[in-house]
């Protein structure tokens, strides 16, 4: 029976990251990876498993050394450090096996580093392999034939994970996704007839969630609405078990901006207790979005992009986005489109990143055929921030200079609260709709979340004046949460505004680093 390690390699800062905000928020990392706790559910009794998240720990090398497997997932983001750490495992004679979004697009990547490698989803190949390994034969690369059947995916073990040190939880309804956008290998990976768990499945994850004391979990579905006949069914039996159980959580995920089309299903969204939603805009270039074939977001049935990102809010959801930059239809005047858009939506959290062609999608193989790819290091050597692309109508120096100045503009703190205010004051956008409602009707539970959520608040508005050493942004971060507390009185609110406010801190320091690396200082100096 084997010693199992299990690895999730540390990321670099990134927006996503929210590194510079966790502090305030008494975290250590914003969310588990799903793939390790799935893993060790996964693994046939007999084994042990010990899960090592390097973003809350360090690794103990001399402990993986004494197992008999090591393990290591990772996205392409995380290539550079899953390299490191298997160069110093090989170095002590440890087993090792990969497995995860980046090895399942670029196989060979590791090769002499990992004896197993593990391509795509792996609910059959994993307990396989140890079965294998077990009687002393096994192969150096597993793949399964077919994708995976969701309703035999088991419950992952929350257990071997240090919960308390991640700010959310995290957990996987379905996944593929129906689109076809040029650049995602979502599909490639996960097809594009989205497969989803049974509702018994999910609300067993649900329990095991509040059994870990999370109150926030982050769907981490490619696109929670892929079918959204069947979500339709999942959502109200998580409607039933948010009632039956005090609406102990609230949810974040990923959707198509489709979404917006449907009434009904965002209707059962906000019933379930979700908050936000991050859409993948990526532009809004129509000539762009035809070339990356993101056809649901040029449809019009339900209005523009804007209405529809206008119209989801209203419901009760907050958007975040996906910005895409460098797009062969892209010229230098997009980044003051990509701004305006932003604006003009509202969206507090806009993510932007430089078009990347990831390997096995079909935008790598056309730039491949057209000879415009570069080192996917270029995107890496700016801490993920580059792009391996060669832009067809913006030199390369534009756009890592118009980019620079984008991820800028959006994050001056006039731009970021102009956002945010006009959304939270001007437009009084409402969360958490169905829960109020629910409490209203039972004072003992709106007694005991309210205290929970003003002592949040009270304790993320003192850590920030404790914790920020720039006076300018500890003063302007106290008068915007007077300011808000005047207006609302909300408890959900003010602790919502006191988290946009850290998550503004890491936004700038972000910013600030990114203008100091040396391939953007060079740019935005230029
Ligand atoms: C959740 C998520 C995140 C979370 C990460 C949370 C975390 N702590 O891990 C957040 C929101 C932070 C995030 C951010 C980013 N993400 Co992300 N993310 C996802 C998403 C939507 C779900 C991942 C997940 O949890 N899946 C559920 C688990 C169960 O599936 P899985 O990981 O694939 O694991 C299965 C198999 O792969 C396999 N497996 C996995 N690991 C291992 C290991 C071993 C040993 C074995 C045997 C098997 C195995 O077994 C599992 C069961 O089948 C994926 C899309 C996707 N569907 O994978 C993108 C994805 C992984 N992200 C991606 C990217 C690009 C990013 C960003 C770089 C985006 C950006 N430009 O800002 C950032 C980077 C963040 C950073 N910190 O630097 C890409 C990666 C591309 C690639 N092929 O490498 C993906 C595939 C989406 C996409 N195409 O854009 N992301
Ligand atoms: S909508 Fe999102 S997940 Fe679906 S194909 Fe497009 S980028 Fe990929």
């Amino acid at each position: 029976m084997a010693d199992i390690v299990l690895i999730n390699p540390r990321f670099e800062i990134s927006y996503w990251g929210l590194e510079h905000a966790m502090p305030f928020l008494g975290a250590k990392a914003v969310l588990p990876v799903a793939s390790l706790p799935l893993l060790a559910a996964l693994t046939p009794s007999g084994h042990s498993v010990t899960l090592i998240d390097e973003n809350v720990e360090a690794i103990d090398f001399a402990r993986c050394a004494r197992a008999d497997i090591v393990g290591l997932t990772g996205m392409n983001v995380q290539r550079p450090r899953m390299k490191e750490i298997l160069d110093e495992l090989k170095r002590r004679g440890v087993f090792t096996v990969v497995g995860g979004a980046w090895v399942t697009v670029q196989e060979d990547d590791f090769a002499g580093l990992a004896d197993v490698v593990f391509v795509g989803e792996a609910e059959e190949t994993w307990p396989r392999f140890l079965g294998e390994w077990s009687e002393g034969r096994y192969q150096t690369r597993y793949e399964q034939a077919g994708r995976t059947d969701m309703a035999t995916v088991p419950v992952p073990r929350l257990d071997l994970l240090r919960m308390k040190d991640y700010a959310f939880a995290s957990l996987q309804f379905s996944r593929g996704c129906p689109f076809e956008c040029e650049f995602c290998d979502i599909i490639v990976t996960f097809g594009r007839r989205p497969r989803i768990k049974t509702s018994a499945q999910v609300l067993a994850e649900l329990d095991a969630i509040v059994a870990a004391g999370k109150q926030f979990a982050f769907i981490v579905d490619d696109n929670l609405i892929g079918n959204k006949k069947a979500i339709k069914l999942v959502l109200r039996e998580v409607i039933a078990w948010q009632q039956r159980h005090g609406y102990p959580l609230m949810f974040a995920t990923e959707a198509s901006i489709d979404l917006a089309e449907d009434a009904e299903l965002m209707e059962l969204m906000v019933e379930a207790n979700l908050s936000s939603v991050f859409v993948g805009i990526e532009t809004p270039n129509e000539a762009a979005l035809r070339e990356t074939k993101k056809f649901q977001n040029l449809r019009t049935r339900g209005g523009t992009m804007l209405e529809k990102v206008h119209r989801i809010q209203q419901a009760g959801m907050e958007v975040w986005c996906g910005v895409i930059v460098g797009f062969d239809n892209d010229d230098p005047g997009i980044f003051a489109i990509q701004s305006r858009f932003v604006r003009e939506a509202r969206i507090v959290s806009a993510i932007v990143n430089m078009l990347v062609a990831i390997p096995r999608t079909p935008l790598h193989a056309r730039l491949a055929r057209e000879g415009r790819l570069t080192s996917l290091d270029d995107a890496e050597n700016c801490g993920g921030f580059g792009t391996n692309v060669v832009p067809s109508r913006i030199s390369r120096e534009a756009l890592y200079t118009g980019y620079c100045e984008l991820m800028r503009e959006l994050y001056t703190l006039d731009a970021y609260f102009g956002r945010l205010d006009e959304l939270f004051l001007d437009r009084r956008f409402q969360l958490t709709r169905a829960r109020t409602r629910y409490l209203h009707r039972h004072p003992l539970r709106w007694l005991q979340l309210n205290a929970r959520l003003l002592t949040e608040a009270a304790a993320i508005f003192v850590m920030l004046m404790r914790g920020i050493p720039d006076v300018a942004l500890r003063r302007e971060y106290r008068r915007r949460l007077m300011r808000l507390v005047w207006h609302r009185r909300e408890p959900q609110i003010i602790q919502t505004y006191a988290v946009k406010c850290a998550m503004h801190y890491h936004a700038h320091r972000m910013v600030q680093e990114l203008l100091s690396r040396p391939q953007f200082a060079t740019q935005a100096a230029a």
